[in-house]
C-alpha cells in the first residue's frame, strides 16, 4: 500500500519529546509579519514539530547552522522545499547545483565558483558603478517607487549584461525568481498562483540559456567554456546558466530593496555610512542579517538521525529558518537593532556549508557599487509612505517602497 503524502513528503506523526509548534509558517499573515513566529520557534526548543505540514523546524542559530550545513545527513537532492523529489515529481527539472548532493554537486559547484570568482566580479565593478550612477541621476529629488525604480532597475540592468544575455525581458527575469522561491513552499495560494504562470515564464528563461542566446564574453560563456573543456556537458551548461537566472536576479533585487528600507527606517545609520565609506561592506552584511532575503529553505533527513538530542526519522523534512537564526538573541545580542558597524560575521543569509551562496561575491559587488555611488549622491533617504512587504514562501521582499532620495 502506498501511504498518502502530505505536501509531497512522507507523513510524520508528532515525534515523542519534540515540542509542538501549532503555527502555519506559510500563512500569508505570518509571511507579512514573521518575527513573532521566529520567536516562538526559538522558544519552543532546539527543534519543533509543525503539525500543519508534518515537518520539523529549526530556528535557533546553532541548530539551524548545524542542520543546514550537514549535507550528508540532511540532503538537498530530495528538494529544498516541502516536496520530496524521491516521492513526487518536481515542478521543473531539478537544479544541478542546488538540488544535488556530492559527488554530483562538487563538479557543478566548481564550474559556478570559477565563473563567479572574485577576479571575475572585479572585472564587472566598473559597469556596476557606472550603471548605478546613471540610474540614480534619473531618480534624485523626486518621489520614487524604489522597488521598481531602483531595486529592480539596477540588477536587471547589470546582471543580464554580466551573464551576456542577448534576450532581456525584465519582468520575466524578476518573476522567475519569485516563482522558484514560491515553489519550495506548500501548495498554498502563493504557490498556486505562481505555478499557473510558471510555464510561460520558465519557457522564456530556458530558451534564454542556450549557447547561441549568449555573448562570448560573459558569465554564461565561462560556463559553456567548461563544457568545451569537457568538465560538464553542453546540456549541463544550459542548466547552470538557468541557475544564474533562478538565483541571481530576484535575490539581489530583494537585497537592494531591503537595504533601502533599512536605511529609510534608520537615518542615523545612513549618516554613519556617509561618514565612513569603509562601512559599506559591513553595512550590507547587516542588511542581510537583519532582513534575511531568503528566510527559509528546507533539507530532508536521508537516514534516521537526531537534532538537539531528539530522534529524527528518515524522510523528515526540516524547515531551516535562516531569518530566525539571524535574529537569535543568544547569538547576536540586540538582534532587533540595525547597526552598520555590527560586522555580523557568520550570519546565515547566504546559507552555510557546501551549498552556501556561490554568487555572494557578485551580490556584494552589486551592493558595494550601488551604496558607494549613493553615499556620494544621496544626502537623505526619506520615506514617502508605508513600506509594504510581498509575501513569498522563501523570500522576504518588498512590494512597495515609496521614497525620496534627497541629493547631496
Ligand atoms: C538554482 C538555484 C540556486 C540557488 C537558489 C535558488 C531559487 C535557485 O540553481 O536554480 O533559488
Amino acid at each position: 500500500m502506498t501511504e498518502t503524502l502530505i505536501e509531497g513528503h512522507k507523513p510524520l506523526a508528532p515525534p515523542p519529546g519534540i515540542p509542538v509548534l501549532d503555527i502555519d509558517p506559510y500563512d500569508v499573515d505570518t509571511l507579512y509579519t514573521p518575527h513573532a513566529y521566529y520567536e516562538a520557534l526559538r522558544a519552543a526548543g532546539p527543534v519543533a514539530y509543525i503539525p500543519r505540514y508534518q515537518v520539523l523546524a529549526v530556528g535557533r542559530f546553532d541548530e539551524t547552522k548545524t542542520t543546514f550545513s550537514d549535507h550528508e545527513t540532511f540532503v538537498s537532492s530530495r528538494g529544498i522545499g516541502l516536496n520530496d523529489f524521491k516521492l513526487e515529481k518536481p515542478w521543473r527539472p531539478p537544479s544541478i547545483i542546488l538540488e544535488v548532493d556530492p559527488p554530483e554537486h562538487t563538479r557543478t559547484r566548481r564550474v559556478m565558483s570559477k565563473a563567479l570568482s572574485p577576479k571575475v566580479v572585479r572585472g564587472l565593478m566598473d559597469d556596476f558603478r557606472n550603471s548605478a550612477a546613471t540610474i540614480l541621476d534619473g531618480l534624485l529629488g523626486r518621489e520614487i517607487e524604489a522597488v521598481v525604480d531602483l531595486a529592480e532597475a539596477f540588477p536587471t540592468a547589470v546582471f543580464p549584461r554580466a551573464v551576456g544575455m542577448k534576450d532581456v525581458h525584465t519582468r520575466h527575469l524578476v518573476d522567475y525568481g519569485a516563482i522558484v522561491f514560491n515553489a519550495v513552499g506548500p501548495d498554498n495560494v502563493l504557490r498556486q498562483r505562481d505555478m499557473a504562470r510558471a510555464p510561460e515564464v520558465a519557457a522564456w528563461i530556458n530558451a534564454a540559456c542556450a549557447r547561441d542566446r549568449l555573448t562570448d564574453d560573459g558569465l554564461g560563456a565561462l560556463v559553456y567554456a567548461a563544457a568545451d573543456a569537457g568538465d560538464i556537458t553542453e546540456a549541463e551548461a544550459g542548466m547552470l546558466v538557468r541557475s544564474f537566472l533562478s538565483a541571481g536576479v530576484d535575490t539581489t533585487v530583494t537585497g537592494i530593496g531591503n537595504a533601502l528600507w533599512c536605511f529609510s527606517q534608520n537615518p542615523d545609520q545612513w549618516e554613519a555610512l556617509k561618514a565612513d565609506p569603509s562601512l559599506i561592506r559591513p553595512a550590507f552584511e547587516e542588511v542581510l542579517r537583519y532582513t534575511s532575503p531568503v528566510h527559509t529553505f528546507l533539507r530532508t533527513a536521508d537516514r534516521d538521525t537526531e537534532i538537539g538530542g531528539h530522534p529524527v526519522p528518515e524522510g523528515t523534512k526540516v524547515l531551516c529558518v535562516l531569518a530566525s537564526a539571524n535574529m537569535d538573541p543568544e547569538k547576536w545580542g540586540d538582534p532587533e537593532v540595525f547597526r552598520v558597524d555590527r560586522r555580523p560575521v557568520g550570519h546565515m543569509a547566504f546559507g552555510a556549508g557546501i551549498h552556501g551562496c556561490v554568487g555572494q561575491n557578485i551580490a556584494r559587488g552589486e551592493l558595494e557599487a550601488l551604496l558607494s555611488v549613493m553615499i556620494e549622491k544621496v544626502d537623505r533617504i526619506e520615506p514617502m509612505g508605508e513600506a509594504i512587504w510581498r509575501p513569498n514562501n522563501a523570500i522576504r521582499a518588498l512590494d512597495k517602497l515609496p521614497l525620496k532620495l534627497i541629493p547631496s
